[in-house]
This record gives C-alpha cells, sequence and structure tokens, in this order.
C-alpha cells in the first residue's frame, strides 16, 4: 500500500492542471470530490492519471482481490410493454409472436437444469409483459425457493416493479415486502439508464422515471434489502449527464447505504433505433470506470459486465477501479447479444474467469450476492465443487 501512495502521489506532483492535482491530493486525503471535479475529471483527465488514482482506491477497498460470483440468467419474457429507444431485445404485445414467454413450468426447469451445480445466485430480468402479474412472480419465485431454498434471487429491474405494482394498486413497500416473502432477496441495477429528464425523454420517456426509479430503490434498503445501481452510458449523453446520474445514486446511498455496487453499461447501437448513434471509444469505457471509481466514494464495488465489453476489455477496466467481474458459467442472457456485443454467446467458465483475473494479476475471490467470500473446492471443475461461505 506504501509504494501505491508513492506512485499515486508522484501521478499527481507530475500533474500540470493544478485543479487535477488538487483533485488528486482530495482522493489521496480521502475527502469527496465535487460535481464541479467530476466534471473536470472527465473533460481533462489523462487516462494515466485517472487510471492511477482509480486504481489507488481500488487498492486501498480491496487490495488485489477481484471477485466474481457464479450466477445464471432467466429473461422471463422479451415481450414489453415500453419502447426504449436503444432496446435490441424487446417485443411489442402486438408483436409476440416474434418473441418468447416463460411460463413457470418452463422458467423451473431452467432453474433445474442448474441442479448439482455451484451456482450461488440466479438473476430474473426481462421484458415488462402486461398479462404477467405480480402474483404470477410470486409464485414462480415460491416454486424456485421450495426446489433449490439455497439460491438468492435478484430479480426484477426498478422497471418492471413499478408496472407490477401499479397495476396491483399496492404501494412500493407492499409490493416489495411481498415479493420478499414469496422469495426475492435483492434488487438488480437496471432500468437506471441515464436520470435526467432531458437524456430519458428521448431514450425511454414511458418508463418509471428517476424518481420512481430511486424510490425504489429507497424502499428495497429501508426494509433491509439490497440493491445494484447502473447506468447506460455513451450514446447521447454528456459528461454532466453523467455526474447527475452518479450525484443521485452517491445521494440515495448516503441516505440507506444499501447500494452493493456500480455497474456502467456501456451502450451498444445494433438492431435498435439508436444504431446511428457511434458506441464509445475503449478509452472512454475506461475513463468512466475511473471516474465512477473517484467520484462514488461511498459505493463498496465497481463491477464490470463482461459480455457486453468482450473479456480483454473487462480485464483491462481490472486497473480502472474495478474490482468485480460480472458473468460465468453460460450467461444466456440475450440483452447484449441482441445489441451487438461481440460476445455472441457469452459464457465463460468459472475456471476461465479466474484466469483472466490472474493474467490481470489479480486474486480471484469467489463472493455471494452480497459479497461474502465463497470457499470452493474444484475450481477447476466447477460442476463438481461445493461451496461454503467464509466470515
Ligand atoms: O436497464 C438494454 C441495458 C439493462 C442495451 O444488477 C443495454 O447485477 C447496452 O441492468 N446497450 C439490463 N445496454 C441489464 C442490467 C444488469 C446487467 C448485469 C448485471 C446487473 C446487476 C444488471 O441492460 C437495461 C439497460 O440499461 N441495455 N439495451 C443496449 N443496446
Ligand atoms: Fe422494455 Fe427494458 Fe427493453 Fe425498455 S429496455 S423496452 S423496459 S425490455
Amino acid at each position: 500500500m506504501a509504494s501505491t501512495r508513492n506512485s499515486t502521489a508522484e501521478i499527481i506532483s507530475n500533474e500540470n492542471d493544478p485543479m487535477l492535482r488538487r483533485i488528486g491530493e482530495k482522493i489521496l486525503a480521502r475527502e469527496r470530490i465535487t460535481n464541479e471535479e467530476g466534471l473536470k475529471l472527465f473533460e481533462t483527465g489523462t487516462l494515466g492519471f485517472l487510471g492511477g488514482l482509480a486504481n489507488h482506491v481500488r487498492e486501498r477497498l480491496h487490495g488485489n482481490r477481484t471477485y466474481f460470483n457464479r450466477n445464471f440468467h432467466i429473461e422471463p419474457t422479451n415481450v414489453c410493454v415500453f419502447s426504449c429507444a436503444f432496446c435490441s431485445y424487446s417485443r411489442l404485445y402486438a408483436k409476440r409472436e416474434e418473441g418468447w414467454e416463460l411460463d413457470a413450468a418452463k422458467i423451473l426447469e431452467i432453474v433445474k437444469s442448474y441442479d448439482g451445480k455451484p451456482v450461488s445466485e440466479v438473476h430474473i430480468v426481462g421484458g415488462v409483459h402486461p398479462k404477467l402479474n405480480l402474483q404470477f412472480f410470486a409464485n414462480v419465485m415460491e416454486k424456485i425457493k421450495a426446489h433449490r431454498p439455497g439460491l438468492h434471487i435478484k430479480g426484477y429491474t426498478a422497471v418492471e416493479l413499478d408496472y407490477m405494482f401499479r397495476k396491483a394498486k399496492i404501494t412500493v413497500e407492499e409490493g416489495l415486502k411481498l415479493l420478499r416473502a414469496a422469495g426475492l432477496d435483492s434488487l438488480p441495477g437496471g432500468g437506471a439508464e441515464i436520470f435526467h429528464p432531458d437524456i430519458r425523454d428521448q431514450i425511454c420517456a414511458d418508463k418509471v422515471d428517476a424518481n420512481g426509479w430511486l424510490e425504489i430503490h429507497r424502499t428495497a434498503h429501508k426494509i433491509g434489502m439490497r440493491s445494484n445501481a447502473t447506468m447506460l452510458y455513451g450514446h447521447i449523453e454528456k459528461y454532466w449527464h453523467r455526474i447527475d446520474h452518479m450525484d443521485r445514486l452517491r445521494g440515495l446511498q448516503d441516505e440507506t447505504g444499501g447500494f452493493n455496487t456500480f455497474i456502467p453499461l456501456k451502450f451498444r447501437n445494433k438492431n435498435n433505433a439508436m444504431s446511428d448513434v457511434s458506441e464509445s471509444q475503449i478509452s472512454e469505457d475506461m475513463k468512466l470506470y475511473a471516474v465512477a471509481r473517484l467520484y462514488l466514494d461511498n459505493f463498496p464495488h465497481l463491477k464490470a459486465y463482461w459480455p457486453m465489453l468482450g473479456r480483454q476489455n473487462a480485464q483491462l477496466t481490472l486497473s480502472f477501479g474495478v474490482n468485480d467481474l460480472d458473468g460465468t458459467i453460460d450467461d444466456s442472457t440475450k440483452i447484449y447479444s441482441m445489441a451487438g456485443s461481440e460476445e455472441q454467446h457469452p459464457s465463460l467458465s468459472s475456471s476461465e474467469l479466474i484466469m483472466l483475473i490472474k493474467q490481470a494479476r489479480r486474486e480471484p475471490v469467489e463472493r455471494d450476492t452480497l459479497y461474502r467470500q465463497l470457499i470452493s473446492r474444484g475450481d477447476a471443475d466447477p460442476a463438481n465443487s461445493e461451496m461454503n461461505i467464509s466470515n
């Protein structure tokens, strides 16, 4: 740690811009940076400066530890009442024959296909189907828990929940408590996109707004559930919209402390209504990870979702503040493959992911959803390993 501190101090003192030097000193002194300073980092910070500082914070928080978890995804449907311009995957109800709708038996069949495999989490996320209601999803989760009680269910974005609760005419708190009683353990971070209405009204005008999204997460935290937060970046938003987005998340985290991790999601432009918008360059991606690590001082974890970034770029993020890589087993999510991710069949065994982390000279640590370390036997053959929780 002492040598990291020295080299970070050197990066700061070699910086010509006095405002950047001042920001660097604040980071070293563990002081919070302002919105103006966050913007300054985006606008003028070089990759070397940002990466050095973000790595310093990452190592201060986690040393070399790099988390991963073994999860699988279930996407019950891609039929959706909303029309987000960036979405490559949904189909309107009128065209539902082009999409898919899984019934409870099929969903349970998917869960059963992981019997005997050491997965700790199922991530359930999909379109907002007008006919699949709260009761349907509560029922599905009861069946999953009856079959495999130890499996953590991370499910339903605030967009799906907002629609379910409004349709059922119940409050957010009542709805979350009902779903929790049925088996829901935590909330994923999807649906946040960009909070500021200037952008939100152009890319996803008809779904839950920023306050609605934040209120659902606030309520989840209040009743003791953890959640994640995302930001869909690299399209028509400006740097200050990103800061505004992270400002709202930092504010809620100050209030509740209920967020586990921040997950930047890189906009992919294939097969959607925003195909004319170019995708961001890798250097911009790395810059974003670094600024997020520096700005979100109250978020314990920063996660890269490798199926969307690609393996090598995900590996690179480990030098720009990231301490967690998502996506193992056979991550069959269609959200990214349909949007043009180079990872068309994203699937990485745990041993491959461990190798990827080790190649970046980091220490792989298997975790559960709540970031408790799991001790696994037989990493080379995940299907045969058993897991115990340590500490
Ligand atoms: O909200 C949709 C994004 C999200 C595109 O919480 C797109 O652990 C890029 O939130 N280009 C859903 N992104 C996925 C999600 C997620 C993923 C992994 C882990 C977690 C977690 C959450 O996918 C949507 C939207 O922001 N998305 N279309 C696209 N064309
Ligand atoms: Fe529906 Fe989600 Fe696609 Fe928006 S991003 S259209 S809410 S599936």
